[in-house]
Parts: C-alpha cells; structure tokens; sequence
C-alpha cells in the first residue's frame, strides 16, 4: 500500500489524478438494504463509510461524489437506516460499491432499532468478501470513542482492513488539527487492521476529499 508521505510530488499528484478521474464517473443509488439477504451479488469490491451517528459519513460521501444529496443527510443522529449502496465508475466494467451504513453509538430512535442495525452492521462488516476497506469516520473534535473501539476490536478479530478518516475539520483550530491527528495514529498504532494513515477531511471546507477519493480509487485498483 502507498504511503502519500514518501511519495514523490509527480506520484502524488497521479494518484489525487486516479482518484479526481474516479470519481468524475457516475454515481448513483443501487439500493437500501435492511436484512442479510437484501445484499446484492459481492461482484465487485467495496468501501464501506462507518462511524457513529451524526459524524458526516453521508455528508463525505455527497462531497467525494460532488453532489449535494445522494446521499441523505440530517442534524438528527439516525438519519440512515439502512445499508444504502451506490454504484461508482464505468457502466460497462463492474466499477464498485460504495456503502454508506448507520451510524452505531447513539441515535434518536428507538433501542430496538439500533440494535438491529448493529447486528445488521456488525455481520455485513464481518463477513462481506469483497470489502476491500471499511473508512472509520471520527468526528475530529472528539477522537475514538467506546462504540468506535468495539467495531475496530471486531474488524481486527475479522482481518477485515480499516481506516480512520477525520470529520469537520473545519470546526478545529490549525494546531488543533495537528494534535487530533498525532493522537489518533498513537491510538490505532497497535491494532493490526488499521491503516497507519489518518485522514483529516471537511465536507464542508473539501479537506482531505483528493485523498480519500485517491484512496478509493487505489483500493479499486487492486
Ligand atoms: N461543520 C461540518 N458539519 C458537517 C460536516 N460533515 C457533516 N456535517 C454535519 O453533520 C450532520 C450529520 O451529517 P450526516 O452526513 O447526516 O452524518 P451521518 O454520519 O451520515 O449520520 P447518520 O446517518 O445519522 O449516522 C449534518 O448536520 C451535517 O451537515 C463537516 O465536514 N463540517
Ligand atoms: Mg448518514
């Protein structure tokens, strides 16, 4: 795996190329999935968008895409209920699956609800063969939290490769920035799954959105 700190600029600025040309591609909604069985065929790999309510995954999602509301977005943690699935990239070849999943941690539904997405969520992330990566989304205010280091346990068990991608830079400070980042990969350090790099990124302000749409397409690639 490419590491972007020991990358040549002519190296870099191809791989931001790979991942601006990706995503320049359509991109649309296949489908929602509430059960196991309503997943479609694994044809194809996958990147999987997780993280706890109200983090911004659809919001990086619509802002990887360019688009304002492909992804449904809201202020009430909860807003996605299912394992909603987009399709990226040439029409003609197999592309992949982008996945935009619930958040887990907290959600202003009912108990009940939660639990089944996270029993939903937990057997998708653990056993779907062609999920190339899961991108943990951290708000970057707050860093790892409990819900956070569950899921990273359970993928770790899994083998099944992860990494953190920071959100809402633009709510921190400049040296802010620099401490959330140092701290997260002094967290992930020993955990097998992780990637080492973390991402920060603002749907709002477009951090970080050349890298992850960079890191898509390598994983695509592959
Ligand atoms: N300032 C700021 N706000 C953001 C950013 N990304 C998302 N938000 C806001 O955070 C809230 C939640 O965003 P969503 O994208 O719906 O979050 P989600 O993780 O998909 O939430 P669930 O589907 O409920 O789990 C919305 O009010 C967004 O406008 C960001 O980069 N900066
Ligand atoms: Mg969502």
């Amino acid at each position: 795996m490419n590491n972007p700190d020991v990358l040549s600029v002519e190296e870099q600025e191809a791989r931001l190329e790979k991942g601006r040309l990706l995503f320049a591609q359509n991109c649309d909604f296949l489908k929602g999935v509430v059960a196991l069985e309503g997943l479609p065929s694994a044809d194809r790999v996958e990147v999987a968008f997780a993280g706890r309510s109200n983090v911004g995954k659809s919001s990086l999602i619509n802002a990887l895409t360019r688009r304002k509301s492909l992804a449904r977005t809201s202020n009430t943690p909860g807003r996605t209920q299912e394992l909603n699935f987009f399709t990226l990239g040439d029409p003609q070849a197999l592309g992949l699956y982008l996945v935009d999943l619930p958040g887990y941690g907290y959600a202003k539904v009912s108990r009940s609800l939660v639990e089944q997405w996270t029993a939903l969520l937990k057997a998708y992330l653990r056993g779907r063969a062609t999920l190339r990566r899961v991108l943990i989304m951290i708000d970057a205010r707050h860093g790892i939290k409990q819900s956070d280091l569950d899921i990273m346990a359970m993928l770790d068990e899994a083998a099944v490769s992860y990494q953190i991608i920071l959100t809402k830079a633009d709510k921190l400070k400049l040296s802010e920035k620099k401490q959330i980042v140092t701290r997260v990969k002094e967290d992930i350090r020993k955990r097998v799954a992780a990637h080492p790099d973390v991402i920060l990124t603002s749907a709002v302000k477009g951090d970080g959105i050349d890298e992850v749409r960079a890191i898509v397409a390598e994983l695509a690639g592959q």
